[in-house]
């Protein structure tokens, strides 16, 4: 049985855990400044554990496609007040959704205790300093940056692509230093990809693991819900579940979710038909 250490507090990969999404982008609405943002990310993080997750995942910038870049001060200034009141009011793990070594170190002194990268630490300094930090991390695969990434996403064979690119990851990241049992691996379902390829990664998922580190997946609201089903995004959580289950049933250990209490319970009921 799995126990991810996420400094000091448990992750048990026994069942599958559900991160919740905690985004800290201040994009959609605007309020009267940064008390607001943080008083009501606060209470969606409480929400979010009260309705089961096991991890929220705490991010200040927008990798969705199409995003533009945002800058170090800019991505602390959202996330580190956030995490500093949760580590004090929840007591499920933390984690950092961000690729800079900077801020990743800066929430990690500020109470998170997994990094959730979405460029699987690529970033100049970013190996070091995860070294350096000692909680786990995710390594997620993406082609192309997130401006560009749904331009012509382009494979010969995505998840044989997929499984080498995560593969050389974790070999930087042992020879790094920092310990394989630490480590999470992401296909990263959307990020560079089209439709056809998400399917393909989806049902090749048990394929990736072999590569011995447990599997996150991101499927919830994503386009390729849109694309198959012609579904806008607040339509997508009959679909988001079913992909949830699928990716399950096909070895995946952590989900993240924006709707935690639907996708834990679909997760559960599987879970109570295929374990004895
Ligand atoms: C992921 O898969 N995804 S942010 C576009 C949407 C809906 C949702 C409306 N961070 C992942 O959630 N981290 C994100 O269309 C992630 N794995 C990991 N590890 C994108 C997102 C989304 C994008």
């Amino acid at each position: 049985m799995t126990l991810l250490d996420c400094g000091g507090r448990p992750l048990d990969l026994g069942r599958a855990a559900i991160m919740g999404v905690l985004n800290v982008t201040p994009d959609s609405f605007s309020d009267g400044g940064f008390f607001l943002s943080r008083e009501r990310a606060v209470a969606h993080a409480r929400q979010l554990v009260e309705d089961g997750a096991d991890i929220v995942d705490v991010g200040g910038e927008s990798t969705r496609p199409g995003a533009q870049p945002v800058s170090v001060q800019e991505e602390l200034d959202r996330v580190l007040p956030v995490i500093e009141v949760l580590r004090d009011t929840v007591s499920v793990p933390i984690s950092i959704d961000s690729s800079k070594p900077e801020v990743m170190r800066a929430a990690v002194a500020a109470g998170a205790g997994f990094i959730n990268d979405v460029r699987a630490l690529r970033a100049d300094g970013a190996l070091a300093v995860a070294a350096e930090l000692g909680v786990p991390v995710c390594l997620m695969h993406m082609q192309g940056e997130p401006r560009a990434m749904q331009t012509d996403p382009r494979y010969t064979d995505v998840v044989a692509e997929v499984r080498t690119f995560l593969a050389a990851r974790l070999t930087a990241c042992h020879a790094a230093g920092i310990e394989p049992a630490r480590l999470v691996i992401d296909p990263g379902f959307g990020f560079g990809k089209t439709l056809a390829h998400n399917l393909q990664l989806l049902r090749g998922l048990a394929g990736l693991q072999t590569l011995g580190a447990p599997i996150l997946v991101g499927l919830s609201r994503k386009s390729m819900i849109g694309l198959a089903l012609g579904l806008p995004v607040e339509q997508r959580l009959a679909a988001s579940l079913t992909l949830a289950v699928i990716a399950v049933a096909n070895g995946a250990r952590i989900v993240r979710t924006h709707d935690v209490r639907a996708t834990r319970e679909a997760i559960r009921m599987y879970e109570t038909v295929y374990t004895n």
